[in-house]
């Protein structure tokens, strides 16, 4: 990989720029995060659901800065039942709140939550309860299938830490107001420096495996778990699914949706001093592959749609080749073969290398197919058995 004009050709001459990639991406795009804060967790609900072999906890984690409580973190736990070991978890925020993530009855509704406007919408249509949302995500998390397969799933409530709506007067921003410059923190910062929150509690949960955890988000999720993951070692692995723009996809490359696109739309997600790179990518001081990079030598996946053209996959794949030579200068594989997947068995026939693309034929979506390459490669990459 070259930096600043120049090849990067050891592992030490890489490791000495870690810590500028990261000032450089917060500066000049996501905005700086506060240190990590005091905190405390209360278990405030834990049943076995026998029929599913499920384990339910329901964790809140109370965040503080100084003595003053902020915000607090609803995080739904799904544990599959009678492990003998403690398991991998996939963690990821959600959209609508964390009962729309199963129909399982046990999730606690919350109605102190800003609610993005999209659910509402659904909610509307459904007969107007929070009630009515329950399991409306089914068929895009799929629990069951990553019960089955031994991975437990984290997930809570975005609103937790900052709704999606062009305001920053809610959920954890009024309690920093010095974050409130041109470099200081917006919504997706927010929202990944949340994810490293709910990290520093599954790091203590026994029955939790600390050293496979790992980050899934879609689209903007996606560009928040990247950013989490990119800035905190802790996490395992990462899987940015369809996060375009401010995520995987090159930005001075032209991608489908410009910096001045999503200045324009979401106002709210990037740093000030990132507008001031609207129609001119080419003076940012950096792209997505220093960001990208900081994942090494940790495995990424990033699963992709055919049809997803918004999310430019084209300049994403671009993004995982620049960065594969940092994987080697740790000698892993980056990218082997062509770095593209789009059969499950590609994953038994020409081994992956430690960062892949999957492409499937969808459009702006997840779903269980999505899932079962994700645990494929998880399963291949975190098994320490390479
Ligand atoms: C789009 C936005 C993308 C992507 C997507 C999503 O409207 O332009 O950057 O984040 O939303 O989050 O689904």
């Amino acid at each position: 990989m070259y930096y600043r004009g120049k090849k990067i050709t050891s592992l030490e001459d890489w490791k000495s720029r870690r810590a500028e990639l990261k000032n450089l991406a917060l500066k000049n795009i996501y905005g700086f995060m506060p240190e990590p804060p005091r905190w405390d967790a209360k278990i405030v609900k834990e049943v076995l659901l026998k029929e599913q072999n499920i384990l339910y906890k329901e964790v809140a984690i109370q965040l503080y800065k100084g003595q003053t409580p902020t915000r607090t973190i609803r995080l739904s736990l799904f544990i599959p039942a009678n492990q003998s070991k403690p398991v991998p978890v996939v963690l990821a925020l959600n959209k609508c709140g964390n009962p729309t993530v199963s129909s399982i009855q046990e999730i606690g509704i919350y109605h102190d939550r800003i609610l993005h406007p999209l659910c509402k919408k659904e909610m509307k249509k459904r007969g107007g309860t929070l009630e009515s949302l329950r399991g409306l995500q089914n068929n895009y998390w799929t629990l069951d299938t990553l019960m089955h397969r031994g991975y437990a799933f984290a997930t809570f409530h975005d609103s937790d830490i900052g709704a999606d709506i062009n305001s920053l007067e809610q959920g954890i921003f009024p309690f920093y107001p010095e974050l409130k410059n041109d470099t200081g923190w917006k919504l997706i910062s927010a929202w990944a420096w949340g994810l490293q929150r709910a990290v520093d509690y599954l790091v203590t949960d026994k029955q939790i495996d600390s050293s496979r955890i790992i980050l899934f988000g879609h689209s903007r999720r996606g560009k928040a778990a990247l950013l989490a993951a990119a800035l905190d070692e802790r996490v395992a692995m990462v899987i940015p699914h369809q996060s375009g723009t401010g995520g995987m996809a090159l930005g001075k490359k032209h991608p489908m949706e410009s910096f001045s696109q999503i200045n324009r739309t979401f106002p709210f997600w990037f740093n000030d001093r990132f507008k001031t790179y609207s129609g001119k990518a080419k003076k940012l001081p950096l792209d997505q592959h220093y960001l990208l990079a900081l994942m090494a030598p940790r495995p990424v996946i990033e699963t992709v749609g055919k049809l997803d053209i918004w999310s430019s996959f084209w300049l994403s794949y671009k993004t995982l080749k620049l960065v594969s030579p940092v994987y080697e200068l740790y000698g892993k594989k980056g990218l082997t073969g062509s770095g593209k997947i789009s059969k499950r068995e590609s994953f038994k026939t020409n081994k992956p290398g430690t960062i892949v693309q999957v492409r499937r034929p969808y459009m702006h979506t997840m779903n269980g197919d999505y899932w079962n390459f994700i645990l494929d490669f998880a399963d291949l990459k975190l098994c320490n058995c390479e």
